[in-house]
């Protein structure tokens, strides 16, 4: 259209009507709000970096881990196709069960494969959107207990590469965009249910109880079958691969753990492994969703979703805000541990937009105040964290846990970092200690301007300027003398 016609009509038309006549009718997705249906070129392929050495160390091997902080999980398989709905009717529960909860035969979910073609997939805008959410690592599905490999796997046929009209391998695609951009890359694989397979845990509707399948050898056939030459094949053609998520061990001995563990270690050294393989692994997982009450020794991490669904569910938009998620990022590493954020892209291989637009309000916080979070330590106090209530009981009739969410602080030697969520009218009242206080400014102001802080009874009152303050949080940057706190 030209300009001149564009313009008069301008005058005539409401906005919007215009913008739709310039750049195209199209109409806004219900499912995950993008607008355009157009497919995405695939890229061309370029040779992936070589694995890493082997760490000289523990610390060595989870030095990344400890700096890296957040990281985002993706949920993509066939579920996201009926994303929570079989045969017209609502599936409860969380939308890669969907196979499991509706008892669907092998016979009929396969079919899935025929019709998946997430021709708007575009790994590049996946990981830039990571990046931009300061998200420092990622890790993707690359089999889920439906069975599907989201792969081009020469193990079995059941994946993306071979049994849909996609005919692409995404997790390739994504290796590559990841190592563009520096993010680290890291695969779930499920290694004991499958329930695609006879002898995989899972599947009881078509292939009866899983102990039969232990007894009878075909658990361990599979196993060895498919689980152990899948993972090889994950470490061994996709470049560096920074953890494997394993889930769910049932009826996965200490010897049979211990062969994933072997296979890890022979062809990628410096591959984590998670703390769900049923031997131990480099860190602990801590419950899906679930924030630990108070600080946690050692390397751990925190799986959780931005819904209440891992998969794409088309009914399940209740998306964290940005504000809940900041908190829980913050809370988890002043405990410690990392956050791995889950969000579950659509059939057309689309993140759904609110998502992906609460994820980035995060990211844009991170940029002012990442020093309070990438490889900050635990914190000193813990009084923050919360109480048990005095009145209330929990379901097991103890006194309920309340969190308490004013602040939260994390630290490095010499320097406190108090994330504060909510501030007093009076300003924020600094937990005891005994060092003495160097500086004390706000981690957003470049000109690091010394806030006073006014002493009554003991009790310690920073009033950070109300001018210049984050609606979500703002980190007041505590200089101290000594590295540790002493209280
Ligand atoms: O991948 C995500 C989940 O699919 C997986 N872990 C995260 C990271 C997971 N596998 N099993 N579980 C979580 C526990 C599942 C429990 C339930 Fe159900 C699934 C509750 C409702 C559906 C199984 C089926 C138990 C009750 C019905």
């Amino acid at each position: 259209m030209n300009t001149k016609l564009k313009s008069s009509l301008a005058l005539l038309l409401p906005l919007s009507l215009v913008a739709a006549l310039t750049y195209g009718c199209s109409t806004k997705c219900t499912m995950c709000g993008s607008r355009s249906t157009a497919s995405v070129p695939p890229p061309v392929l370029t040779p992936l970096p070589p694995a890493l050495p082997a760490p000289a160390s523990q610390d060595d091997k989870m030095a990344w881990f400890r700096e890296a902080k957040f990281g985002l999980f993706i949920h993509w398989g066939l579920y996201c196709q009926p994303a929570g709905e079989w045969q017209g009717k609502p599936v409860a529960g969380i939308g890669e069960w969907i196979m499991n909860r509706a008892q669907i035969p092998v016979s009929e979910y396969s079919r899935l494969a025929t019709t998946f073609n997430p021709v708007q997939f575009d790994a590049e805008a996946w990981v830039q959107m990571a990046e931009d959410a300061g998200m420092k690592y990622i890790v993707i599905t690359s089999k889920h207990h439906e069975g599907f490999a989201m792969y081009h796997s020469l193990v079995s046929p059941y994946n993306i590469y071979d049994a849909t009209p996609f005919h692409r391998d995404p997790i390739r695609e994504l290796a590559q965009a990841c190592a563009r951009h520096g993010i680290k890359f890291g695969f779930y694989y499920s290694q004991a249910q499958d329930w695609h397979e006879p002898g995989g845990a899972g599947n009881t509707w078509d292939f009866g109880p899983d102990d039969a399948k232990d007894k009878s050898g075909a658990y361990d056939k599979y196993l060895q079958t498919k689980a152990e030459p899948q993972v090889r094949e994950l470490l061994s053609n996709y470049g560096p691969v920074c953890l494997i998520w394993f889930d769910t061990p049932r009826m996965m001995t200490k010897e049979r753990g211990q062969r994933f563990v072997d296979l890890v270690h022979s062809l990628q050294p410096a591959c984590l492994i998670d703390g769900r393989l049923g031997t131990s692994g480099d860190y602990v997982s801590t419950g899906d969703n679930v924030i630990p009450n108070a600080t946690l020794d050692g390397d751990w991490e925190v799986p959780a979703t931005m819904n209440h669904t891992w998969g794409f569910k088309k009914d399940d938009t209740d998306w964290k805000a940005p504000s809940d998620v900041l908190f829980k990022l913050v809370d988890i590493a002043s405990k410690g541990g990392n956050y791995l954020l889950n969000v579950g892209p659509t059939s057309q291989g689309i993140i759904p937009l609110e998502c992906q637009s609460n994820l980035l309000t995060v990211g844009r916080w991170l940029k002012v105040n990442h020093e309070a979070v990438y490889g900050a330590g635990r914190s000193p106090f813990g009084e923050e964290f919360g109480d048990y209530s005095t009145k209330l009981k929990d379901k097991n009739n103890k006194p309920l846990y309340l969190s308490y969410t004013d602040w939260r602080c994390t630290s490095r030697p010499g320097k406190l970092y108090f994330t504060i969520f909510k501030l007093g009218r009076d300003g924020f009242e600094l937990p005891a200690f005994k060092n003495e206080i160097k500086r004390t400014y706000l981690l957003s102001d470049a000109s690091q301007t010394d806030i006073p802080i006014t002493t009554t009874n003991n009790v310690r009152l920073v009033q950070p300027p109300r001018n210049s303050l984050n609606a979500m949080a703002n980190v007041l940057v505590v200089e101290i003398n000594g590295d540790q706190v002493e209280r």
